[in-house]
């Protein structure tokens, strides 16, 4: 049986990733592919709910705790990742581990640091960053409540970004790492982001799943 794909999507604060992986996951089903979504921090573990009272301030944790939680919830998921990548399963993941390094990353730890407790987990096949000026990004509504949404954050995280993307690229191969803009319309991102994953989809059946970072 051909396997399923592993998609992720990442990009800034209001770029668009939630309506988006839902968008991509009914598109793939409509398509005849067996896909499902997963979103990271996954809150409903007991780890995302520490995360999550963390991200709403209702707790203080170092800086390391809590970029091993997030790694740690990625790892209390990985297993149910790799079943349903092997059954032909295709898995949407809202956020992952670039996410993690982008965030803890701007606020000083250490680069290759905050690479390594996600090192062996399963390798995208892509991951779609999708990219909004800060000026879209205001558009969209006042940033919320929760920690990391405002404009200093955001900045620091887009210039990290840059260095994920590189290290992707380095490590992995420029091909697995794909810009989508996501200034147009809802409409216009789905269009743009179906026609790289639908090429996707269509040509991992036989490769193995790859290691991050390995
Ligand atoms: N975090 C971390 O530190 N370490 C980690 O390892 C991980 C995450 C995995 C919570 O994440 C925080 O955790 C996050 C990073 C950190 N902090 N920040 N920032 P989250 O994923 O739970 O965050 P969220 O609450 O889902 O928000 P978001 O991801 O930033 O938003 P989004 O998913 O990209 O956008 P959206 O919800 O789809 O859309 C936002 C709004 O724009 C909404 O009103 C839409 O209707 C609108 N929208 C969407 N697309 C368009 C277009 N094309 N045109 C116009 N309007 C649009
Ligand atoms: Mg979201």
């Amino acid at each position: 049986m051909p396997r399923g794909a592993l998609i992720v999507l990442e990009g800034l604060d209001r770029s668009g990733k939630s309506t988006q992986v839902s968008r991509l996951v009914s598109r793939l089903n409509a398509a005849g592919h067996r896909a499902r979504l997963q979103k990271f921090p996954d809150r409903t573990t007991p780890i995302g709910g520490m995360i999550d009272a963390y991200l709403r301030s209702a707790s203080e944790l170092d800086d390391r705790a809590v970029h091993l939680l997030f790694s740690a919830n990625r790892w209390e998921c990985h297993a149910a990742i790799e079943r349903d990548l092997a059954q032909g399963v295709t898995v949407v993941v809202d956020r992952y581990a670039f996410s993690g390094i982008a965030f803890s990353a701007a606020k000083g730890l250490d680069f290759t640091y905050c690479l390594s407790p996600d090192t062996g987990l399963p390798l995208p096949d892509a991951t779609l960053y999708l990219t909004l000026s800060p000026e879209t990004a205001s558009r969209r509504g006042a940033y919320g409540a929760e920690r990391y949404e405002n404009v200093d954050t955001q900045t620091a995280v887009r210039a990290q970004f840059a260095k994920v993307a590189e290290e992707v690229g380095r490590r992995h191969g420029d091909a697995r790492w794909v810009e989508v803009s996501a200034e147009g319309s809802v409409e216009e991102v789905e269009r743009d982001i179906w026609g790289v994953v639908e090429d996707v989809v269509r040509r991992v059946g036989d490769e193995p799943v790859g290691r991050l970072w390995e």
